[in-house]
């Protein structure tokens, strides 16, 4: 159990380090891309900037499963998180919690609870 723990934190570890490459050399735009892929499954990690998600619009493949999660900069109804075009919603407690879904081609809102925080996600 300890061991499945620590490799999931370091698995979570690892994400956050390739989304901060990538947002470095993406001159810290708030557009990002799937930041690492395991298997079929696109991950996402959003954190928190300017009082939005970030990043906060998202390009991932149509028909490739997508799972998000959110950061620890990520607090309060932020972490409500809703894909309403989805009927999707769900509090995610910590960042190991993850969403997971497959989306069409299309544009996708995403929004905290209260729609402070909105992004949107593009499946091509
Ligand atoms: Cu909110």
């Amino acid at each position: 159990m300890e061991i499945k723990k620590s490799t999931l934190y370091w698995s979570v570890a690892s994400v956050a380090v390739i989304v901060a490459v990538v947002m470095f050399m993406s001159g810290g735009s708030a557009t990002g891309n799937v930041t690492a892929s395991s298997g079929d499954v696109q991950h996402i990690v959003i954190g928190m900037q300017n009082y939005n998600y970030a990043p906060n619009v998202i390009h991932v493949k149509a028909g490739v499963p997508v799972s998000i999660s959110l950061d620890d900069s990520v607090g309060g109804c932020y972490r409500d998180f809703m894909v309403p075009g989805l009927k999707l919603r769900k509090y995610m407690k910590t960042s190991g919690d993850t969403l997971e879904f497959t989306l069409p081609k299309g544009s996708y809102v995403f929004a905290c609870s209260m729609y402070m925080g909105q992004g949107k996600i593009i499946a091509e």
